[in-house]
């Protein structure tokens, strides 16, 4: 038995801040067509893919900023993506800016979408880990104003069952949080579909900046395996406004290993025919999450944000494994 699911990872290689929505739609289109000369079911695209990675500058006008969002998906720009994935018979994952009116307040949210071969948008996901600061930092040679653009998502690390498999979302910086892949790990997720924009410079800890394209494997290659998932990592890559960010983009096995990867940093799609029945073996076995884990004695892991000392965590731990025991789990 296989279940196969043929995966396109569509790179995207920079997009320059005047680069029109209708120019860059041309690019994902081209996508597009190429995931379906090579047989795909489902073409992935990276994190906020429509536009230039605008948290790099500081704005103090909102409207300045808002203009890099949608407030409707698909909006006059986007619909011609969700037609001609629809004409092809393609499902796909897009990464984008959203602006919408919530609960009363305007809000926004660095988002990520999965749509059915129908045209239908069957998942959302809303970035949970944002990564870099919320105030003017001029010292930098570049912003990560992610904390200031965007609120944490709150729709939690969802799983969708589409194509045959199950499928989740997240985006760029979650892709480094071992509780990302398990949240969703523990729904039985088969297929992880996630976009970035790295930055080769790290401005707060330049050391590791020889290690970013190593640190993107590590992360990914490490879910997979320890979750039973395929993880799809796809980049918006080379240098967009003398900034350069990693490429890397790859398709990773639940085995940890990656079966295809990008060779360049510009557009660019790659492909493979995955079986998610390859996840059972591992989801059985090593991974067999009812047999093995030992929650009991995870408390720290929701008990605090940050660290703690030895006698806290005690305290904590304890408290977490009466309540456990008293639950008979
Ligand atoms: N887009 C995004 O999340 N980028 C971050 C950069 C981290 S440095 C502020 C990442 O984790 O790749």
């Amino acid at each position: 038995m296989a279940r196969i699911v043929t995966v396109g990872a569509a790179q995207m290689g920079p997009i320059a801040k005047e680069e029109t929505r209708n120019e860059v739609i041309d690019r994902l289109v081209a996508h597009l067509r190429e995931g379906k000369r090579r047989g795909c079911d489902l073409v992935v695209f990276p994190e906020l893919t429509l536009t230039t990675f605008f948290p790099r500058w500081f704005y103090e006008d909102q409207a300045d900023i808002d203009r890099w969002f949608e407030s409707e998906m698909p909006g006059p720009e986007t619909k011609r993506l969700f037609d001609e994935a629809k004409a092809l018979g393609l499902a796909f994952k897009l990464g984008y800016a959203e602006l919408i009116e919530e609960e009363g307040r305007t809000r926004h949210f660095n988002t990520a979408i999965l749509v059915d071969k129908s045209g239908a948008i069957t998942g959302k996901y809303r970035k949970i880990h944002l990564p870099g600061h919320a105030e003017h930092e001029p010292w930098r040679q570049f912003q990560h104003l992610e904390k200031r653009y965007f609120e944490p998502g709150n729709l939690g690390f969802r799983v969708f069952d589409a194509l045959g498999g199950r499928f989740g979302m997240c985006i760029c910086n979650d892709r480094r949080w071992p509780e990302t892949y398990r949240v969703m790990g523990l729904q039985g997720v088969e297929m992880v579909l996630l976009g970035y924009n790295t930055p080769v410079h790290n401005p707060p800890a330049p050391e590791h900046d020889a290690f970013g394209w190593h640190h993107n494997t590590l992360v990914m290659q490490s879910g997979a395996y320890q979750n039973a998932t395929w993880v799809v990592g796809v980049a918006k890559g080379g240098t967009e406004e003398g900034v350069p960010s990693i490429a890397g983009s790859q398709i990773i096995s639940p085995a940890g290993i990656t079966v295809a990867e990008t060779l360049t940093e510009r557009d660019e799609l790659i492909s493979a025919a995955c079986d998610l029945d390859e996840c059972a073996s591992y989801k059985a076995s090593v991974f067999a999450f009812e047999r093995h884990r030992e929650p009991a004695n995870y408390g720290l892991i929701t008990g605090t944000r940050g660290v703690v000392t030895p006698e806290e965590a005690e305290r904590i731990e304890a408290e977490h494994r009466a309540r456990w025991e008293a639950d008979g789990a």
